[in-house]
Parts: C-alpha cells; sequence; structure tokens
C-alpha cells in the first residue's frame, strides 16, 4: 500500500469510530503525519462537536507546522456550528492536505481546494476515494436527496415467513438486542398500521441512555388503529406519527423535515414491499431464524437477494443476520 493510502486508511479506521453517533453531521476522521510519525489524529462525535481535522492539528500542537493532513472529506472553509477547519490548517501551517471524498454540504461543496492552495498548500485530493465515501453513503442522501436513509429490517425465518404460528418472537434474545442497538442509530422507527393492530410494540429504545426516544411512525390507509396501542398510550406517546394515505415520498419528505437522517422500518411485510418497490430502501437487515416457518410467505424476498450485492453474513445467538446493501446504493 502506497504512504498515502496507509495513511488515509487510518483516518477511515477513525471516522468509523463515531458510528451513528455524528448525525446530522457526516463521520470524519483525520492523522497529522511528519515524517512517517502520527503527530495527532482525531474523529468528529458530533453535530456541535470539534471537527476532526481541527481534533487532530490541536493535539499535533505546534509540531504540525510542515506536515501532511489525512482528512477522509474534504475540509470545511465555512463557519458553522463550528470555526472553517480552512483555517486551522492555514494557522498550524500544515504544508499539504490530503482529503479522501468531497462535501456534499452546499457551504463546503468543491471550495477547499481553492482555497487551501491560495493559502500556499498542496492538496491531493481522491486518495481512498470509495471507502471515504462508503462512510457518508447516510450522510450524502440525506442532505442531497432531502429524504432519510430507510434501512428495512425484518426478522425472518430461513424459508421466507415474517411471522411464526402460535409464536411471540421469531428471532432469540441476542437478534433481538441487536435490534435495540439498530435502533439507537436511527431517528425514527416506522411500521404498517396491520403489526400495531397484531403486536402492539413500544417501537422505543431500552437499552443504555439517549438524548431522545426515536420518533414512532405509523402508515395506514384506513386510519383505524387502535386508541388503547401502546405507542398512543405510554410515556412516549408525544413521540407518535400517524401519516394516512401518504406517498412514500411524503412521508419521507416531511420526517427529513423533522430531522429524521436514519429511518429504520421493521415490518410488516406489505408495508416493507411497498417501500423496496418504491425504491425507498437503502440498506436491508434481516435478522434469520433457522426455524422454518409455515409457510413460503414471501417470494418477494428472493426475488430482491437476486439483485442484491454487499452481502454480510454474522452470528447472533442462535440466529444470523444478513445484511444487504441494494444495487442501485451500491451503483
Ligand atoms: C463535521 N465534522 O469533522 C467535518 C465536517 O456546522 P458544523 O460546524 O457542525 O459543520 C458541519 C459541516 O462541516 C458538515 O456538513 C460538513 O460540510 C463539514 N465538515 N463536519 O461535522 C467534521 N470535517
Ligand atoms: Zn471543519
Amino acid at each position: 500500500m502506497k504512504v498515502d493510502e496507509r495513511w488515509m486508511a487510518k483516518a477511515v479506521e477513525l471516522a468509523k469510530r463515531a458510528g451513528e453517533e455524528t448525525r446530522p453531521n457526516p463521520r470524519v476522521g483525520a492523522v497529522v503525519v511528519k515524517g512517517g510519525k502520527v503527530l495527532g489524529e482525531g474523529f468528529h462525535r458530533g453535530a456541535g462537536q470539534p471537527h476532526a481535522e481541527a481534533i487532530a492539528i490541536q493535539k499535533a500542537g505546534a509540531s504540525a507546522r510542515g506536515a501532511d493532513l489525512y482528512v477522509t472529506l474534504e475540509p470545511c472553509s465555512t463557519h458553522g456550528r463550528t470555526p472553517p477547519c480552512t483555517g486551522a490548517i492555514r494557522r498550524a501551517g500544515i504544508k499539504r492536505v490530503i482529503y479522501g471524498s468531497s462535501d456534499v454540504d452546499p457551504r463546503n461543496a468543491a471550495k477547499a481546494e481553492r482555497v487551501l492552495r491560495q493559502a500556499g498548500i498542496r492538496v491531493t485530493r481522491g486518495v481512498l476515494h470509495e471507502e471515504c465515501e462508503r462512510l457518508n453513503e447516510d450522510y450524502r442522501h440525506w442532505k442531497t436527496k432531502r429524504e432519510p436513509w430507510v434501512i428495512l429490517k425484518l426478522a425472518m425465518t430461513l424459508d421466507g415467513a415474517l411471522s411464526r404460528p402460535g409464536k411471540k418472537w421469531i428471532t432469540g434474545f441476542r437478534a433481538r438486542s441487536e435490534v435495540q442497538t439498530i435502533r439507537k442509530g436511527c431517528d425514527a422507527i416506522l411500521v404498517g398500521a396491520e403489526t400495531i393492530r397484531k403486536d402492539d410494540p413500544r417501537l422505543t429504545v431500552r437499552n443504555g441512555r439517549i438524548r431522545e426516544q426515536p420518533w414512532r411512525v405509523v402508515v395506514t390507509q384506513s386510519g383505524k388503529l387502535p386508541k388503547r396501542a401502546r405507542i398512543f398510550t405510554d410515556a412516549h406517546r408525544r413521540r407518535t406519527l400517524v401519516y394516512r394515505n401518504q406517498s412514500w415520498s411524503k412521508v419521507l419528505q416531511d420526517l427529513h423535515t423533522r430531522g429524521v437522517c436514519r429511518l429504520l422500518v421493521e415490518g410488516g411485510a406489505r408495508t416493507a414491499e411497498s417501500l423496496v418497490q418504491a425504491g425507498k430502501v437503502k440498506e436491508w437487515i434481516f435478522h434469520l431464524s433457522a426455524q422454518p416457518g409455515p409457510s413460503r410467505e414471501n417470494r418477494w424476498i428472493e426475488r430482491l437477494m437476486e439483485k442484491g450485492s454487499r452481502v454480510r453474513f454474522r452470528p447472533l445467538g442462535r440466529d444470523i443476520e444478513f445484511r444487504v446493501v441494494p444495487p442501485d446504493v451500491v451503483g
């Protein structure tokens, strides 16, 4: 691996540490390097917190003079919640900036290179471009499409059923606690009305502390929903939204204006299928149970699997997690 790639790979690893916590901001990692040594490193933790470059430069201190800065995203050149990083880079005496992907934030997009060059700083862009872009697939989507990044999560038997007669759960404890972690990384959880009528789910995050519960979203055609359902009566009832007879684009745009960047869809089958058909699902997560289901009720899932790419399997207790990114996202 060439030198630039090696340091950028380190910046990518740093960026990943933030997980889903940075939204509505991007995941960004940065390293300050001189003479083959790391002088400072950092990653962005979330809105209002210092940017990755600013942290790495601050850690390097006076030794940053004459050093190279590797950063996964084009540095910002305008004043947002924090001062522009191009200013900090200039003041620190950084001699060369290497970045992986361009920003899509209109305030900063495609501006850094000119600003830095004018200050006599060398710029190399596009190093590990694909890896750096992949860090922020969701960020780029909600910023440019003004709709949330939609994750479809389904618990399913290996033969494609979404329910087991007479059983409350399809998957075991490990898989269900993983759902809690996935929910924590999302701003809203959506289900169809039938799931509310049948399962009366809470749709809350119950593992660890969170700033605020995610929105709970129900889509319905008939508008017939049980008034006593938990989402309407529990302590978080203010966080419940109902959309009646609205197009997916309308629902998603409205959720975006409420600050929803990542939306988790938890079923049921009809809601999932219609969202997939509308081309809105950007990431699929299946929790597969080795227990057989009642019948092959979901042939559509098989059809989608044929098109799926970037597949990953992971054991979760007695079940299996199966993640897929659809081809229109992989490109
Ligand atoms: C980040 N972290 O490490 C970098 C960002 O308003 P602010 O200060 O939160 O700035 C957000 C914008 O800054 C963001 O949309 C992106 O354009 C740019 N770069 N943002 O949150 C970082 N480098
Ligand atoms: Zn910045």
